[in-house]
């Protein structure tokens, strides 16, 4: 049984025709979550996954369950899942491919009339990118209780729009309480979005840890005035100060190698005018480490930059909002990982993973393993994100094969 294989031309074909939804001209995806383009995503999985056999539920984050029957339904589900939403400048892989890998193995299934013994449950998370509502992991952190539903729906965009009433709008507010439920064990399929699968020629990451992240709103207060007749030395620049913040951001991360990452990548000037000093900035900071007591000191190192910032010229207000330490995967999903690569020949190495991923969250809550496959030279949060077919048809057989392992074919 276990030596079905899945239809990677199939895979791949979905992966384009998903990728034409808020595809862009340089062949990437611009997807924010809870927009309508996010719901057109939403409502192709949902087509795809009811052709396939699944009853489809929604819960109250939006989260969408797409649920095939097993011999006992009394067993807690095996579930594997991903996220649609993507980046601005995104790609078509990111989250897309780990959903659609679920879609296949239901149709893999569904094509031998496989029948397991637990339930299996394809998933979407809700907003995994944080990108239009911060934080990121939404769905998936409100599921596994990290996160509050309250506060998650009161969250509001740039634009002033509040997370609940996108969600509305786009007719994903679902029914389900957005709590854990019993589940067999978690997998989540994923392009490693990073160089080292790609320059060790491996085909699988067997992901064995997810690293750390600190997210921060920055607000720095200066004082508008004209650009032309505000002597320097009494200037009150927000830019200036945040100018210097971003170089400490860079430099905190370069003292803390190897892996520490540390990112500036939300800026907001006021009044933004070529000629007006600026006289508040708002920014965003991202660091992250695999070590949490790491992760800890550059904590530290910000908090104190910033308070040394403070001073007569500028105010700095710090908002650490939201944090999750560096934590393990499941040693019996590892090994089923593992077990599913040399079964099928592929070459593997143990990996952490670098970027956020709702299997971070569930790994709280479920036996919970990731399964990575390359992305062209581990360019991802671009446009030009590629992946190679037979790649992700070697990651899709993986999961089918972990997910066969724990659900009892
Ligand atoms: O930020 C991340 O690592 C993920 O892409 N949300
Ligand atoms: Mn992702
Ligand atoms: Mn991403």
């Amino acid at each position: 049984m276990k030596d079905v294989s899945v239809n990677g031309n199939r895979l791949w074909q979905s992966l384009m025709d998903m990728g034409r939804i808020g595809g862009t001209e340089k062949g990437g995806c611009c997807r924010l979550t809870l927009t309508h383009l996010d719901k057109e995503a939403r409502d192709l999985f949902v087509r795809w996954c009811e052709e396939a056999g699944c009853t489809v539920s929604v819960d109250e984050v939006g989260n969408i369950f797409a649920r095939r029957s097993g011999r006992n339904n009394d067993l807690p589900p095996i579930m594997t899942g991903s996220h649609l939403d993507t980046q601005p400048t995104g790609g078509k892989f990111d989250g897309v491919f780990g959903a659609l890998a679920g879609v296949e193995v239901l149709r893999t299934l569904q094509d031998h009339n496989i029948e397991t013994e637990a339930p299996v449950e394809m998933v979407v998370w809700t907003n995994e990118e944080g990108a239009r509502f911060a934080p990121a992991m939404m769905g998936s952190g409100v599921f596994a209780g990290r996160l509050s539903l309250e506060e998650i729906l009161a969250k509001v965009d740039v634009e002033g729009k509040i997370f609940g009433d996108e969600l509305k709008r786009i007719g994903y507010a679902g029914q389900l309480p957005a709590r854990a439920r019993p589940i067999g064990a978690f997998f989540e399929a994923h392009i490693e979005q990073g160089p080292y699968l790609e320059h060790e020629n491996k085909t699988i990451g067997v992901v064995t840890k997810g690293q750390g992240q600190r997210w921060y709103d920055i607000v720095i207060t200066g004082f508008e005035s004209h650009a032309g007749t505000t002597p320097m030395p009494l200037r009150r620049d927000a830019l200036v100060a945040a100018a210097r913040l971003i170089a400490q951001v860079e430099l905190i991360a370069r003292e803390n190698q190897p892996h520490a990452c540390g990112t500036v990548g939300f800026l907001q000037v006021h009044p933004n005018s070529r000629n007006t000093i600026p006289g508040k900035v708002t920014l965003s900071v991202d660091l992250r480490h695999p070590e949490d007591a790491i992760l800890s000191k550059m904590d530290e190192e910000l908090k104190t930059f910033c308070e040394k910032l403070n001073g007569d010229a500028w105010t700095v207000e710090v908002d650490p909002f939201w944090y999750y330490a560096p934590f393990p995967f499941d040693e019996e999903c590892i090994k089923v990982i593992r077990e599913g690569a040399q079964h099928h020949g592929y070459s593997h190495m143990d990996i952490f993973a670098g970027a956020g991923h709702d299997a971070c969250y569930i790994a709280d809550i479920a036996p919970t393993g990731m399964i990575f496959v390359p992305c062209e030279k581990g360019i991802s949060h671009n446009e030009i994100e590629s992946a190679k077919l037979s790649d992700l048809a070697a990651g899709c057989n993986v999961l089918l094969w972990a997910m066969l392992s724990r659900a009892g074919a």
